[in-house]
Order: C-alpha cells, then sequence, then structure tokens
C-alpha cells in the first residue's frame, strides 16, 4: 500500500519533524477540469495528474474544488475529496455560514491555473496577489496534505497560535505545530493548549486574514526556499483544505471578518471583569475563608474567589473533601461570599476517576465515555488517579454533563457556584508508557496524599460560627436565612427537559479507513515527543493525552477531533451553567481553544512561570486571542503561576493583570503565597490599579459588548490603531485597553524605566491629564516604582469613569459617571456606554453615543435600562500638539448633573 522507500523518508524525516520535500517535489499535483461558474463562485474537478507519490499516505486521485464568494469581504475556498468521506469538522460543533453574493461584488477574486493547478486569492481592485499556491504541488494524502501559499518576503504574520511567541512571527525557519497540549511552562516554539489555524497579514497596502478550518494536527512551515523565495506552508494529517479569506482591510475589519465565520466572544457578566483571587494550595475551606478575610482586612477588592482541586474528594470531580472541604462549610463559604455581593468559581476537569462513585457510575450508565474498540472504556491517568473521559459526542452527554452540574452545584444543597473554571481539556493525560494497558502502574501517587486537616485557626470578624476557633464567642446570625436564597433553581426533571435533542451527523465526514491513527508517518513536532528520538513505540501524537486512535462515538476519531476536545467541553458546561441558571450569562474560563470556543469560554494562558519572561511574554499572547483569536476574555495569571513569584515581579504583575480583560492572581500548590496582601508594596500597587480598573469598567464592559455584537477586539495592539505607522508592527509590550487607553508597563527586572512608542497623535497622561505630543518616537518614562504603572489616553476618545471606585462591582454599579473628553487636535472626541443588568441574557440595555465638538456634548443612542446614577463631572482635556492657540491650563472640570437615561445636549462655554 505504501511506496516502499517512503517509511524510510518518512522517518528519516520525522526525527527533524521536518517533510521530506525531495520525496514530496515527486509529487504529481493535480489538473482542473469539469469547471463550472455560477454568479457566486465556481466547483471544479481536480484529478491527480501523475502517479501517486505516496509519501506519507495514499494519494487521493479525485478532489472536488469549492470555492464561493460569501459576502464582499469575505470568500471561501475548499478542497475536498471526491468520495465525501475525508474527515471534517462536524458541522453540529462548527456551524458554516451560509450567505453568498455575487462575485463581482467581492473584494476578492479567485484565479486558478488548469495544469498543474493552483489558485490566488487577489484585491479586486488593486490585483494585489495574498495568496498563491503555484510555488509547489498540492498534496492530498489518506494522512498527509500540504498546500503552500508564496509571500513577500519577511511577511508581517500574525496569530497561528496557541503559542508563547512574539506576536509578528518569526519568517525564517519558523515552525508552529497546531495540537493541543498540555504545556506545562508554556515555552516558546512548541504547541500550547489551544488550535488557532488563523492569521492575519499586514502589508502596507492592507491586511487580510487566512483561516483554515481544519482540526487535525498541523505543521505551519513559515521559511525560504533555497533560492530565497518567502513561503508559508500547511501540513497536516488529514482533514479538508476549508480555507476563508478575509480582506480586511484594516486588521480589526479581518477580525471582525473572522467571527463572521468562526462565531463571536461570550459576553462575560459584568462582575466577571472583577479581580478573581485564585491558588492551587488553598488547603482547606479555613484557609480560603482567611484568605477572603485578609483580602478585605487589606482593602483590596476581590470579587470572586476561586478554588482549584483541592476542595474534591480525592481529586474526583463532582465531589468534595468531607475533611477539608465538608458540604456544610463550602456553603458557607459562598454564602459569605454572596452576602457580600462578591462570587465563588471551582475548577472541573474532564476526567472522572474510574472508581465506583456516583458521576462515575451514572457515566457507565448514559455510556458517555471514550471507549476502545474492544467496547471498554479508555482508561488514562489524571489527578484522581486512573480515570475515564467523557465522549462530547456521544448522545447522552448532555444530559449527563447538566445533570452532573444539576446536582454537585445545586443552589439548595450543593456548591452554588457563579462560574465555571475547566482544565486539563487538552485533554491531559498524565504519562502511561504506551499503549497504556497498565494505567494503574502510572497512577501511583495520583491522587497525591492530602496535607493534614487543620482546626480553625484564627478569630474571623463577621464570619460564621464554623471558622472561629472553639470557645469564640460569634454572631450566630450571620449565617444566611434560607429565604434570602437568590438563585432560580429548576429541579432535574426539568433540566432534563431543557436539554436539547443531540443533532445526528450524516455518515459522511467521519473519516478514510485504513488509516494508522497512532503513528501517522509524517510527524508533526508535537512538543510532548520531539524531544525525544522519535519512536513509534513513544507514541507520538497520543504522548500525554487520550489515544489517538479512540473512536467517538459519532464514528469520528481523536485522531481528527483531539483539537476540539476542550471546546466541546466548553460548550457542554456552558449549557449546563445555562440550565442551573436560565436567562443569566455564563462565566467559563478554558485552557483549552478551537476556533468556535470563544462563543462558550474565556482563555487563561495556561501554566507560566513566575519570571520576568513570563510577564512579558502574557502580553503578546492576551493580544493573539483578544485581537485576533477573537477570544475576549483572555488573561493571564497574575504573578505567575508555576514557581516563586517576588515581591517586585508580583507588584508589576497586579497592575499589568489590572488591563487584561480577565484578570486573577493563581499560583501552583509548592509556590510561595501571593496573594495581593502578602507585601505592602504589591497591595498599594494592586490598590492603585484595581482603582483605576474599577473606575474603567464600564469602558471595559462596553468594549466586552462590542466585542460580542460585531467582533471588534477589546484589546488592541498597537499596530490595530496605528496601521500605517511601520515602528507599529512589530510591538507587543505595550497595547491598547479599549481604543483608548495606552498600557505601558514597566517590563525589566529592577527598572523603574520604561521606553513608550508614541505614534504621531495627541495623548494625555491618565494621572496628570497633561498633553503629551506623539511624534513617531519613543518617550522614556522614568521613575516609575513597583506600584506605578504608565498609562496615556488617547485624544478623541470619550471615557466614562465611575467618579469612585468601590470593593464590590455591585457597589462600584450605584456610583456616579465621570465623562472624560481628551480632545483630538481638531477638538472633537467620541464615545460610547453600554449599561444593562449586568448579567442576563435579551435585557433591557442603553448604547449611549456621546460626541463632544465645539464646546458641545451631545448624548443620544437607545435608553433602555434605566439608571440612577448620573454624569456629575465632566473633564475636558485639550492639547497645544497641533496648535499654538491653547494656554498652558488644558484641562478644565465641570460639575453637571446629566441624566443617563435620556438623550440631551449640553454646551460648556
Ligand atoms: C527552512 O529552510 C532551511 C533552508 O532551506 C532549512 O534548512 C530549514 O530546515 C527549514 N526550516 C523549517 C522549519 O522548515
Ligand atoms: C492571613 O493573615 C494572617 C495575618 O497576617 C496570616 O497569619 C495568615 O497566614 C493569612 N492567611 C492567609 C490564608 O492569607
Ligand atoms: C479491552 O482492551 C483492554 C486493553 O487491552 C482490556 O483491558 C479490556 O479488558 C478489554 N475489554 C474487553 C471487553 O475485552
Ligand atoms: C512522551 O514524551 C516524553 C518527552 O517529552 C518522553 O519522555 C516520554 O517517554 C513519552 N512518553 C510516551 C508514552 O510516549
Ligand atoms: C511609589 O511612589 C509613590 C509616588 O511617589 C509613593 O507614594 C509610593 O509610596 C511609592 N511606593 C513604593 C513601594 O515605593
Ligand atoms: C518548564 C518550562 O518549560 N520552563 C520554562 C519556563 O520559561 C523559562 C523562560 O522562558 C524557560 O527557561 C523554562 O525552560
Amino acid at each position: 500500500m505504501r511506496h516502499w522507500k517512503s517509511s524510510a523518508l518518512a522517518l528519516a524525516a520525522a526525527v527533524s519533524a521536518i517533510p521530506n520535500y525531495a520525496a514530496l517535489d515527486e509529487c504529481p499535483g493535480y489538473v482542473a477540469s469539469d469547471v463550472t461558474t455560477s454568479d457566486t463562485g465556481l466547483t471544479a474537478r481536480l484529478s491527480l495528474a501523475g502517479d501517486a507519490c505516496n509519501v506519507y499516505g495514499d494519494d487521493l486521485q479525485d478532489l472536488i474544488l469549492e470555492v464561493t464568494y460569501e459576502t464582499a469581504n469575505r470568500l471561501h475556498v475548499k478542497i475536498q475529496d471526491e468520495g465525501n468521506e475525508v474527515y471534517q469538522v462536524a458541522e453540529s460543533v462548527f456551524p458554516r455560514p451560509s450567505d453568498t453574493i455575487p462575485s463581482e461584488e467581492s473584494n476578492l477574486r479567485f484565479d486558478y491555473t488548469e495544469d498543474p493547478f493552483s489558485f490566488t486569492v487577489s484585491r479586486a481592485d488593486t490585483d494585489e496577489v495574498l495568496f498563491d499556491t503555484s510555488g509547489t504541488a498540492l498534496v492530498f494524502e489518506s494522512q498527509y496534505v500540504r498546500l503552500r501559499t508564496n509571500l513577500p518576503l519577511d511577511p508581517n504574520l500574525y496569530g497561528l497560535g496557541e503559542h508563547s511567541d512574539p506576536f509578528r512571527l518569526r519568517t525564517n525557519n519558523y515552525l508552529r505545530t497546531l495540537w493541543n497540549q498540555d504545556s506545562y511552562g508554556i515555552p516558546t516554539d512548541a504547541n500550547l493548549y489551544g488550535a488557532q489555524p488563523v492569521y492575519i497579514e499586514h502589508r502596507a497596502t492592507g491586511s487580510h486574514g487566512v483561516f483554515l478550518l481544519n482540526s487535525n494536527g498541523m505543521d505551519v512551515i513559515i521559511n525560504r526556499t533555497s533560492s530565497g523565495d518567502q513561503f508559508l506552508e500547511y501540513n497536516t494529517l488529514g482533514g479538508v483544505l476549508d480555507f476563508w479569506f478575509m480582506a480586511g482591510p484594516s486588521p480589526v475589519e479581518v477580525t471582525q471578518q473572522y467571527s463572521e465565520v468562526a462565531g463571536l466572544p461570550v459576553f462575560p457578566p459584568y462582575w466577571g471583569l472583577g479581580f478573581h483571587q485564585c491558588r492551587y494550595g488553598y488547603r482547606d475551606t479555613f484557609d480560603t475563608a482567611e484568605a477572603i478575610y485578609n483580602y478585605s482586612r487589606a482593602d483590596i477588592p476581590v470579587e470572586t474567589f476561586w478554588n482549584d482541586i483541592d476542595y474534591m474528594d480525592r481529586r474526583r470531580v463532582f465531589t468534595n473533601d468531607p475533611d477539608r472541604f465538608p458540604m456544610e462549610q463550602m456553603r458557607q463559604v459562598v454564602d459569605y461570599l454572596h452576602e457580600h455581593d462578591q462570587h465563588y468559581i471551582v475548577m472541573v476537569d474532564p476526567a472522572v476517576a474510574y472508581t465506583d462513585y456516583p458521576p462515575a457510575n451514572r457515566g457507565m450508565e448514559s455510556d458517555i465515555f471514550l471507549k476502545r474498540s474492544n467496547g471498554s472504556e479508555w482508561l488514562g491517568v489524571v489527578w484522581a488517579g486512573v480515570s475515564v473521559f467523557p465522549d462530547w459526542f456521544s448522545g447522552g452527554i448532555t444530559e449527563y454533563w447538566n445533570n452532573e452540574f444539576a446536582l454537585f452545584f445545586n443552589a439548595e444543597d450543593g456548591v452554588d457556584i457563579d462560574g465555571l473554571w475547566i482544565d486539563m481539556n487538552e485533554p491531559s493525560n498524565f504519562p502511561c508508557f504506551f499503549p497504556c494497558d497498565d494505567p494503574w502502574s502510572a497512577a501511583v501517587g495520583y491522587p497525591p496524599t492530602p496535607r493534614p486537616i487543620r482546626t480553625p485557626p484564627r478569630q474571623l470578624p463577621g464570619w460564621p460560627c464554623e471558622f472561629q476557633p472553639p470557645g469564640t464567642d460569634c454572631d450566630a446570625s450571620a449565617k444566611r436565612s434560607e429565604s434570602e436564597k437568590r438563585t432560580p433553581t429548576i429541579s432535574v426533571e426539568e433540566q432534563r427537559a431543557a436539554v436539547l435533542p443531540k443533532r445526528q451527523d450524516s455518515g459522511e465526514w467521519k473519516g478514510l479507513e485504513d488509516r494508522d491513527l497512532l503513528y501517522p508517518e509524517y510527524a508533526i513536532r508535537n512538543r510532548a515527543a520531539y524531544r525525544t528520538e522519535w519512536n513509534a513505540a513513544q507514541g507520538g501524537l497520543s504522548n500525554k493525552t487520550v489515544n489517538t486512535n479512540i473512536g467517538n462515538a459519532d464514528g469520528t476519531f481523536q485522531y481528527d477531533t483531539h483539537n476540539m476536545y476542550g471546546t466541546m467541553m466548553s460548550r457542554a458546561s456552558y449549557d449546563a451553567l445555562l440550565a442551573r441558571r436560565p436567562g443569566l450569562r455564563p462565566l467559563i474560563i478554558s485552557r483549552s481553544s478551537f476556533p468556535s470556543s470563544q462563543k462558550y469560554s474565556g482563555h487563561w494562558l495556561g501554566d507560566n512561570l513566575s519570571n520576568w519572561d513570563h510577564y512579558r511574554k502574557s502580553i503578546r499572547t492576551m493580544l493573539a486571542f483578544t485581537s485576533i483569536y477573537q477570544n475576549a476574555m483572555t488573561g493571564s495569571d497574575t504573578c505567575g503561576f508555576g514557581g516563586d513569584t517576588t515581591e517586585q515581579l508580583c507588584a508589576r504583575w497586579a497592575a499589568l493583570g489590572a488591563f487584561n480583560p480577565f484578570y486573577r492572581n493563581h499560583n501552583s500548590y509548592n509556590s510561595r503565597s501571593q496573594e495581593f496582601y502578602r507585601w505592602e508594596s504589591v497591595a498599594q500597587s494592586a490598590r492603585n490599579a484595581i482603582r483605576i480598573r474599577y473606575r474603567l469598567l464600564d469602558y471595559l464592559y462596553t468594549a466586552m459588548y462590542k466585542a460580542s455584537t460585531d467582533g471588534t477586539p477589546p484589546l488592541y495592539p498597537m499596530m490595530y490603531l496605528y496601521t500605517d505607522d511601520r515602528a507599529t508592527w512589530s510591538l507587543d509590550l505595550q497595547f491598547f485597553y479599549g481604543p483608548g487607553l495606552l498600557v505601558a508597563p514597566v517590563t525589566q527586572q529592577d527598572s523603574t524605566t520604561v521606553d513608550v512608542y508614541l505614534p504621531n497623535d495627541v495623548f494625555y497622561d491618565w494621572y496628570t491629564h497633561q498633553p503629551i505630543c506623539g511624534t513617531g518616537a519613543t518617550r522614556r518614562y522614568t521613575g516609575q516604582n513597583t506600584t506605578m504603572i504608565p498609562l496615556l489616553i488617547r485624544s478623541g476618545v470619550i471615557m466614562p469613569l465611575r467618579e469612585q471606585s468601590a470593593y464590590t462591582t455591585t457597589e462600584l454599579r450605584t456610583r456616579d459617571f465621570e465623562l472624560l473628553i481628551p480632545l483630538r487636535a481638531d477638538g472633537t472626541a467620541r464615545g460610547e456606554l453600554y449599561l444593562d443588568d449586568g448579567e442576563s441574557f435579551d435585557t433591557a440595555f442603553s448604547l449611549i453615543t456621546f460626541d463632544y465638538s465645539n464646546g458641545e456634548l451631545v448624548i443620544e443612542g437607545e435608553f433602555g435600562y434605566e439608571i440612577d446614577p448620573r454624569i456629575t463631572t465632566i473633564t475636558v482635556l485639550r492639547s497645544s500638539c497641533a496648535s499654538s492657540d491653547v494656554d498652558g491650563n488644558s484641562e478644565r472640570r465641570i460639575s453637571v448633573d446629566i441624566s443617563l437615561n435620556e438623550a440631551s445636549t449640553t454646551r460648556f462655554d
């Protein structure tokens, strides 16, 4: 079946994890025929143009090309097998858009050459070629697909995550592997937790985007040929070539156009934008309670408290440790938080302990775990020891998952969580020597031995008796009455009734038969395997995850669907949260991601380390998620996860983290404690930064709302707003938080200085309101101690600020507004404010625009959500950058009393 020499060549290639170009050069490519053109696109047959080369599998004889002009700025190009059997991402997981337009209305143009087949995508108005496959033959084999595009030398490319590499990608000798992986330490040049096969290319003539919907493992290589020609090349382990080209022409438009295909980010509840505290290693409820108490004593706002897997009984999902986190005490912690307008979140992992306990037993009964071909559950090893893994394709999974959530997270007698954290969903499987037939020996040490139980530590004023040392005369009334419960609860029967019937997939797209689903001959550079000598016995693809030859209930295999495992868990968990609190927008943070996961969950950047390099890297990875992959609710583990942080690093990160959409302090089990109150300078830095974040919370909320409605990024890399300024194209240590606030943290250890690049524009210092005239040069900020973070206001963007910060977002929502109006050189500014109840779907809302020019403020828009807070201060900032008619007095504060419930025009003389 295989070419005799191919195995040897493939093995040689696999060692270096680079395609065997000498062998691929022999491939015949395809020839196009039967071309049928319509108003909205074309179809053609592609036939193998010569003898099969069978380099990494069998060449497919006949392919179908389908080109659809979907919108003026979006072109769909799909190449698949004629038999319609090759694996494709199921419509039920990733619904495709069905738009079409007449081809002549498109800003993009598709052209092709028949023999050998190749195609180009160009801009219709200028003929500029954006994508051009003519350099090499298309290779479409049973277990390997190769497509290469020529590019201009040293292109500006962004995306292709998840990675921790620079925001602007390297263009020479660069290989990006997309294969979801539990990647402790988030090293550069490695595949991390998610797969995001989309990139933006920026040229002086504009930006465009390319999205390949393909969930197979792949290497994307960006390199030059020996003759110096630049290319980008997809090497996938299967699937079809399902491309969308987005015309932009601005980077913001590219990502908005991408959101029309991949989906819009979830709109988090208002409280979700508050500060979150978590750690792996709160050993019991007392520890948790004490940390909550210590935050309030230190007067550092904490909106949401989290517990990691510590709360579980022997690390089993949907259980609590009866000694360390007894249910009654957990409920008291949650009640306490709720009474104080705070929130609670815990972690849930996908793997279920393979042992006699109800969640496992119910799963077995419902037949929802992944199985071997012989019908037995596939066993791996995760925190709880030997474990089984939910099959998100199984018919009963929604009912099972909803039911487990309804039971364990029941507001009446369970853990009444407000949001959810899902982890280990690549899925992660601890090393078990392949083929993992003896998981028990690999599970030695899991679950780990828990720490000793403590007695109540010391008096915590305001907490229920249970949290006080024995003998304390505490106030039992601190317990809240049953009638105060705020959460609507629904019965399990109602849950079940609410479950939507699972859509049946057709028999197509399930994947070719007779493939080697464990050891494909092309070896992607999977981090878990490539460090060692390539060896079939080591299971390169399956290393540290579920075996890739395991089938799903719909007839597909993990080989093809692995990269979507976490996304499918996000979706199931979203449904489960919705079922237990109908009508409220769920907050979920997930480690693994794939295009469309943003519709259900946000993302934290995984297990980085507490060091300066990771502090810097957190910015670029966050920018890629928020501004390219449409994952608006993203942030890093503030102060770092693994290893011991330092006072200086934590103080800096407390401030930087305040400008991540998702702001959470989290660290590891054995690491030094890093709650912000542990050091005075860190507490100071956190208080300052949280105060600023909270005053700006409605501005962020408005940005998140916009992201969820039209894909506008909530954060902007510099090049998104100053696209014509070449100096911005590679910047990834400073960024815009919303459209108007430039964040420029100090990024070096032991430094109090940062050089900020300021494009040619008018800015104002956030703290002093002094105008700063950007000239396309670097400006040095000195004397920035660890409690300070340079912030600049971009002229022209009106920011609604709360007059004061607050301890919780509930309290914050009662504060009046100040309108900060930083004028452009021409004396104008504009802004927006979105308001609603902060957590409901389909609720009354206001979407207000502010327009300032010639001394007149016009407030217009929709006013559906009525609020008491009013605008009580207007602060107008005026610059002298462009004109000399402004004197030193460039700031004007005016007391006003303007309603946010109606349109108005106010004149300031
Ligand atoms: C890039 O090309 C060079 C020269 O052809 C080659 O040596 C190198 O291995 C290639 N790198 C990758 C990642 O393909
Ligand atoms: C809370 O603060 C007290 C007093 O500083 C300290 O002894 C205790 O360890 C702290 N506990 C936690 C969980 O932060
Ligand atoms: C299926 O295979 C596994 C691994 O070899 C084995 O442990 C299990 O007992 C088998 N199940 C059946 C039903 O034969
Ligand atoms: C997984 O990869 C690691 C190297 O990253 C290697 O040490 C280990 O032997 C591999 N295990 C299996 C089961 O392939
Ligand atoms: C940092 O500087 C500010 C302003 O000068 C000062 O108030 C603060 O105490 C300093 N903090 C530290 C930790 O040095
Ligand atoms: C475990 C791990 O990958 N650690 C890496 C964390 O990051 C530092 C600095 O980037 C690397 O040197 C470590 O190897």
